[in-house]
């Protein structure tokens, strides 16, 4: 069994690993044992989980860096704490399963920057967002100015940084950080839903949505259609494409909406 923290706790539901961020008495901050429980989980998903989904307890998904640990650091050390973070971002994000965020209260700071490292984010109705690390006098540190961004634009983020400006759950939507806004307490329920169709996928696909697709837009045109051609005829030629492929043409498979 993995070694983690017991502020990070799992549980395995057939094929959907449910990940908590527990440390609800300090609104979830997270702290250097988190990140690294992170990392450790997010290198080691047990064989046989297909989609994991990450979600906080108690009243916030999470109030960001534990900024009692933000002690003196030197320059190294203040270096060496981000790269942390990467590595372990980097894991959720480029590991073997999707992750699917489920959101609620404060989803602030590092908090927000775990989230955006995930593939699918659901935010219940009392989901807030904001950077304080504009009025805390730093900066991020933990990816979100290379993936935030992507999911909701450079002058939003600015923003958000330049004046504090907090977003609610219906406007974190239309801005595209999350995708599903739900009820308060069925965020889980929608999540564990969204995992459960991620995890009937050909394994090929969900491969190609989490490591293909981010490369193809970080590249340029050419570069990036000669990939899109080369995961699609992978894709393609997997014994699992092909019996999907036929299950559709000799009338097995649902339909679109279906
Ligand atoms: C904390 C933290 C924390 C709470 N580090 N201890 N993040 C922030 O700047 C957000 C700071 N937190 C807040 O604004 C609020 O706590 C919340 C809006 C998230 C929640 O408010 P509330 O009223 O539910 O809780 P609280 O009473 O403020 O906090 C409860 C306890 O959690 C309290 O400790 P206690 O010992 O007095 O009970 C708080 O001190 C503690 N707590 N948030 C440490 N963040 C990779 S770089 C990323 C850089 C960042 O993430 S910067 C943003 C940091």
């Amino acid at each position: 069994m993995m070694n983690l923290p017991a502020s990070l706790t799992i549980e395995q539901k057939d094929e959907i690993l449910l990940v908590k961020i527990n440390r609800p008495e300090k609104r979830n901050a997270i702290n250097d044992e988190l990140v690294l429980g992170l990392e450790t989980l997010f290198s080691n998903i047990p064989k046989g989980i297909k989609c994991a989904v990450i979600s906080g307890e108690g009243q916030h998904f999470s109030a960001g860096l534990d900024l009692s640990e933000l002690k003196e650091r030197d320059i190294i050390e203040g270096l060496h704490h981000s790269r942390m973070w990467h590595r372990a971002l980097e894991k959720i994000q480029f590991g073997t399963v999707p992750v699917v965020a489920v959101l609620h209260g404060a989803c602030v700071g590092g908090g927000l920057e775990i989230a955006s490292a995930c593939h699918i984010r659901v935010a219940e109705k009392s989901t807030f967002y904001a950077l304080p690390e504009g009025q805390r006098g730093i900066f991020v540190g933990g990816g979100a100015s290379v993936r935030l961004p992507k999911l909701i634009g450079m002058a939003r983020m600015a923003d958000m940084m330049f004046t504090g400006r907090v977003i609610s759950a219906e406007e974190g939507m239309q801005m595209g950080f999350s995708q599903y806004v739900t009820e308060n307490e069925g965020g889980l329920e929608k999540g564990i839903e969204l995992a459960k169709k991620i995890a009937q996928n050909a394994e090929t696909t969900n491969y190609a949505l989490m490591h293909v697709l981010p490369r193809i837009v970080d590249s340029g045109q050419t570069e990036g259609l000669m990939m899109e051609s080369l995961i699609a005829t992978i894709s393609s030629s997997s014994p699992e494409a092909k019996k999907r492929l036929n299950d559709f043409l000799e009338g097995r498979a649902k339909k679109v909406g279906e």
